[in-house]
């Protein structure tokens, strides 16, 4: 265990010492946070980028991440621990390379970690590996989920127990050639004006090791209950999708990608439609952005993350800031100071 001083605003009056808008850690680069409240206390599962160039191109080569770290603070006044690798890429049998966005989930005395990663074919799918310790270390499936491709798990728990798997990401996640649930290689995705691809998500068995259904797109749709196409890229679904329940509302929230942005649409049911609600971030220093929304003593908290520790893209840092709703359910924008 590797304890590690985050950068902090000791001292300046009510600023949390885990100042908001602020790198949680310095000592690694972390990127794709996903935040649970585990025991009390806040885990962050981020993407571990590495400290090394290799050279950016649209399938996201620049991301070679070798192994997860998890993170974890008591409160945002306390330091935030790194807890050293908690899985690492040699110890997952099918798994070749790249170990992109994770996610975390507690059920039954088990914690679990889901996370893509590049199999010996070349193809994104995911897995999932299990610890009795929120910190890890975790210990893999032999092989991944079956039915699973592309990238970007989240694992959302509702009420009565039955657990949902979002993810899926264009471009690098190659969402385009997988939007029939079979891999196309000449897959293109939908024209500007048709229907853009959802999210996928599918119901998962009790023992969160497998899907009960066949994959499915959820729905998007823009105030007119039409959906959102394709070159609305605005407000179209890119990747890095997640789940959380405001006052009996499922709000699906997502990055837009090429224009950067973090947005939401809200449901009446885990797997939609959901209707195009707005903006939660403006975008950030890097190309990518990517987030998670958790709820901790009683307020609510975005984790998101930008390249402003390093300003290079694929050398990210993860950051929170409370999130505020309007009173009919909207959320208000982020404002990064
Ligand atoms: O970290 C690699 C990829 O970059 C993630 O899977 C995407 O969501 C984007 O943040």
């Amino acid at each position: 265990m590797t304890p590690c001083k985050s950068r902090s605003s000791e001292g300046a009056g009510e600023t949390p010492a885990i100042a908001p808008y602020q790198p949680l850690v310095t000592n690694i680069f972390t990127a794709d946070p996903s935040a649970h409240v585990f025991n009390g206390k806040i885990y962050v599962y981020p993407s571990h980028d590495r400290d090394e160039y290799f050279p950016p191109d649209d399938d996201g080569e620049q991301y070679q991440m070798k192994d997860y770290h998890v993170l974890s603070l008591k409160d945002f006044d306390s330091e935030v621990i790194d807890h050293g690798v908690a899985l690492s890429v040699e110890d997952v049998p099918w798994a070749e390379k790249q170990m992109w966005a994770p996610d975390a989930a507690y059920k039954n005395g088990k914690y679990y970690l889901f996370f893509p990663a590049k199999d010996y074919e070349g193809h994104f799918r995911i897995g999932v590996a299990t610890s009795d310790k929120p910190e890890g270390p975790f210990t893999a499936e032999k092989d991944f989920i079956e039915g699973s491709f592309s990238i970007d798990p989240a694992v959302f728990i509702d009420d009565d127990g039955q657990a949902y798997m979002y993810w899926g990401g264009l471009w690098g996640g190659r969402l385009e050639k997988w939007a029939t649930g079979e891999y196309n290689a000449d897959g293109v995705g939908p024209g500007a004006d048709e229907p853009a691809i959802g999210a996928i998500c599918a119901k998962m068995t009790p023992d969160l090791l497998a899907f009960e259904m066949k994959p499915a797109q959820v729905q998007i749709l823009d105030e007119n209950g039409e959906p959102i196409v394709a070159g609305d890229e605005d407000r179209r679904f890119f990747e890095g999708p997640w789940m959380h329940k405001y006052m009996g509302k499922y709000y699906l929230s997502y990055s837009t990608g090429t224009t950067h942005r973090l947005v939401y649409a809200v449901g009446e049911s885990p797997m939609g439609p959901f209707v195009f609600g707005g903006q939660i971030l403006d975008p950030v220093q890097g190309w990518t952005t990517h987030h998670s929304i958790v709820e901790f003593n009683g307020k609510w908290y975005l984790f998101y993350h930008d390249a402003s520790l390093s300003g290079i893209d694929a050398q990210r840092c993860v950051k929170y800031a409370e999130l505020f709703y309007n009173e009919d359910g909207s959320i208000r924008k982020v404002k990064p100071e």
